[in-house]
């Protein structure tokens, strides 16, 4: 794994995402599996030998097989743990269906899934098999729109809800701005918690003091989470725990069996901020 190839092999393709005008992560391989352009976003999808399949959008590495787990387990479980009974659940984004393994791993008896790219989901069920086994679950309903749309004209109310989004930057940041938070509130039932991934505690670091003074203006309680994830930029992605009473460390139910890194510790541990996102959020 450690040995570079030397040279480029004969048609193969190096993907990369710059994090930085000037460096980044980069992968190499010979199996592109899929190109196209969306209405919204460019889409690719190849395989690599050591991640497995990756998924791209315009450039950012969404999800690989090797790695996904650390993202959707932490971004599922302290929400789902923390809730008595999490009957109905709502996933804005994660059309490639990570989020949604993990939600239908616990006895919940409803999961919405939003997704605004009808091409992410086609490429998802074509080439990462657990989509297409999770959306023949009978809990699970798929519904192509704006997640921020579906929240304004929806008139249901779930006990958890879920962004799976892209980053703070970029055509996502509506799904990190207040206006955003403010209609998820009025979606949530009585109890109800929401999780967000925030962005990259190195990229995004900027982002989150803003963050912070408004989500404390909309949520009694406004939490941040850390938790790795080794193919996103900066190694350490933030999270948001969102509730107008459950206490984040208040762990009412069990995990599901089978996990890669979500254990009852480690959740407690991610609330345990780092000092430089402690001062950044006050
Ligand atoms: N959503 C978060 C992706 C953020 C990645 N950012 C980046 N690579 N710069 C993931 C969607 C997968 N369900």
């Amino acid at each position: 794994v450690n040995k570079p190839t030397p040279k480029m092999c004969p048609g193969w393709t190096e993907f990369r995402e710059f994090h930085t005008p000037t460096g980044g992560l980069f992968f190499r391989t010979g199996r592109v599996l899929c190109r196209r352009t969306s209405d919204f976003q460019e889409i690719e999808v190849f395989d690599h030998d050591f991640f497995g399949k990756v998924l791209f959008l315009d450039g950012l590495v969404q999800t690989t097989e090797r790695d996904e787990f650390y993202y959707h387990e932490m971004l599922v479980h302290p929400a789902l743990a923390c809730h008595p009974k999490p009957d109905r659940v709502l996933i804005i984004g994660g059309g490639d269906g990570g989020a949604l393994k993990q939600v239908l791993a616990h006895p919940v008896k409803h999961v919405t899934l939003v997704e605004i790219d009808p091409q992410v989901i086609e490429v998802g069920r074509e080439f990462f098999p657990w989509l297409k086994a999770c959306l023949k679950d009978k809990r699970a309903d798929l519904v192509v729109a704006d997640g921020n749309e579906f929240l304004t004209k929806s008139q249901r109310l779930f006990d958890v809800i879920l962004v799976d989004s892209s980053d703070p930057v970029g055509p996502s940041a509506v799904l990190h701005r207040k206006g955003f938070f403010g209609n998820m509130k009025k979606r949530l039932n009585r109890g109800g918690i929401a999780a967000c991934q925030s962005g990259s505690l190195l990229l995004h670091a900027s982002t989150f003091r803003v963050k912070s003074r408004f989500l404390k203006g909309i949520f009694r309680r406004a939490h941040f989470y850390t938790g790795p994830v080794p193919t996103y930029p900066g190694g350490l992605w933030v999270y948001n725990f969102l509730s107008d009473g459950a206490d984040p460390l208040d762990i009412k139910r069990k995990p599901p069996a089978g996990l890669g890194y979500y254990t009852p510790d480690v959740h407690r541990a991610a609330f345990a901020l780092p000092a430089n996102l402690k001062k950044l959020i006050g």
